[in-house]
């Protein structure tokens, strides 16, 4: 399997309630390498642009209202088969569904404060990474 990149980020609610470093852990405890990291608070103009694929969905403004509420910490992920990898090491989407032993089954409060994003293919990995790391 080819090594790959993927764009992770630990979400507000997850920052907010302390779990980066367990979050962290669990990242590198998979083999994945970080290669670039930082925490920042987006600004709304730029979480717009970075949601805009769900701009005409009913929770967007939500969406947005919630990302911009506190610091994310953005990550750049390395592994093979990476962005596969972090999709299932997040599990699904709302906590209710995820599988045993991933982040959001531990410790996503809900469909919407779900710890954690994860690029959903090799394209959007690249335009997510490029978004927040001008050298990626
Ligand atoms: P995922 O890629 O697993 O983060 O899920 P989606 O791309 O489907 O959704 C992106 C984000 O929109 C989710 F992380 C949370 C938010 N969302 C809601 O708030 N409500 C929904 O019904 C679906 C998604």
């Amino acid at each position: 399997m080819a090594i790959e990149r993927t764009f992770a980020m630990i979400k507000p609610d997850a920052v907010q309630n302390g779990l980066t470093g367990k979050i962290i852990d669990m990242i590198e405890q998979n083999g994945f390498t970080i290669l670039r990291m930082q925490k920042l608070k987006m600004a709304t103009e730029h979480a717009q642009s970075f949601y805009a694929v769900h701009k005409q969905r009913p929770f967007f403004g939500e969406l947005v209202e919630f990302i911009t509420s506190g610091p994310v910490v953005v990550m750049a992920l390395e592994k093979e088969n990476a962005v596969a990898d972090w999709r299932k090491l997040m599990g699904a989407t709302n906590p209710a569904e995820a599988e045993n032993g991933t982040v959001r089954k531990l410790y996503a409060e809900s469909i919407g404060k779900n710890a954690v994003h994860g690029s959903d293919a090799q394209d959007t990995a690249r335009q997510e990474l490029a978004f927040f790391f001008y050298d990626l």
